[in-house]
């Protein structure tokens, strides 16, 4: 049959087409500064396409995952400014489906930074379906956009070559500052340890899980998992946790029953903000 043409044509919708693996619009290697004030009004200015609870979809392109992105937080305003500020365009031109998650632990008790991330996994799963969770520190901006922010086959880390260790990996096992699971991978190993409080150990625990369940952690090559981390000293209430040491020698018999199965914890606040959701709560203190 022969379809008519012209102005004949009804004007129907375009289906959107998939996002390209390599996204067009990426720039490379980028200029990352903490030197000059950073607002909360002009991040929002920059970036008027992020909608409420600082959540994106490309507008042009279906992507294959939709990824929830959990920074644990107590007492880092400063930080979180800065993050913003270079995440959003990073996250947008690589065509991320994405939403940001604030984890913020309330009161002054010992900081838990896994605790925080398996409540984030937790509450983001409450506010939409996602298929992959990346877990990153408030104070670490990738140098590069080529390093996608999506989950990959294998659990992966993505800050593998910071300034503070003169970018490169300061040990093989190293798992910290930025890593991505998918649903999937993070159930396999039953989440994040809840019981490491202070700084330290948690992610050489999130190490043992994976390779202990049969996973390999994968990483970009190392000219494009670069960052620059927000100079900072050391909190109060994180100070460096001393069971780590023993606490890391034990994960394959404390994973069963420490872990996103065993989580407790209390939401006192769910609220969206323009250009991120931040989830307040009680997450308990050392034993
Ligand atoms: N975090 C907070 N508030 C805190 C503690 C930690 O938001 O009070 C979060 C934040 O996302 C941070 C992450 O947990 O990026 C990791 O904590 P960290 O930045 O303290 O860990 P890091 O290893 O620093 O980067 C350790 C102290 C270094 C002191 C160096 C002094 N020159």
């Amino acid at each position: 049959s022969v379809r008519p043409e012209g102005n004949h044509t009804p004007p129907t919708a375009k289906p959107i087409p998939p996002c390209p693996e390599i996204p067009p619009g990426l720039v490379g290697r980028l200029l990352i500064e903490f030197a000059s004030q950073m607002t909360m009004e002009r991040v929002q200015k920059e970036n008027p396409n992020v909608t409420e609870g600082g959540k994106y979809t490309p507008p042009d392109c279906r992507a294959k995952q939709k990824v929830a992105i959990i920074i644990p937080f107590r007492h880092r305003e400063n930080h979180l400014k800065y993050w913003l500020h270079y995440l959003h365009p990073i996250l947008r031109r690589q065509k991320i489906d994405y939403a940001i998650y604030i984890i913020t632990q309330l009161g002054e008790d010992t900081f838990n930074r896994a605790k925080l991330l398996n409540v984030g996994y937790t509450e983001a799963l409450k506010d939409a379906e996602y298929d992959c969770f990346i877990f990153s520190d408030v104070d670490l901006i990738p140098m590069d956009d080529r390093n996608l922010y999506h989950c990959y086959d294998q659990p992966r880390h993505f800050a593998i070559a910071m300034d503070k260790f003169g970018f490169r990996l300061p040990y093989a096992g190293y798992f910290g500052g930025v890593s991505g699971l998918s649903k999937k991978q993070f159930l396999k190993i039953n989440g994040f340890p809840n019981e490491y409080w202070g700084w330290g150990g948690e992610d050489d625990d999130i190490y043992n899980r994976i390779t202990l369940n049969g996973m390999k952690v994968v990483r970009p090559d190392v000219r494009i998992g670069r960052y620059r981390m927000i100079k900072h000293e050391r909190d109060k209430h994180n100070e460096p946790n001393p069971q780590r040491f023993n606490k890391i020698q034990n994960t394959k018999n404390t994973m069963k029953r420490d872990g996103i199965s065993t989580l407790t914890y209390r939401v006192l606040q769910f609220k969206k903000y323009p250009l991120y959701t931040n989830i307040s709560v009680e997450i308990g203190k050392p034993p």
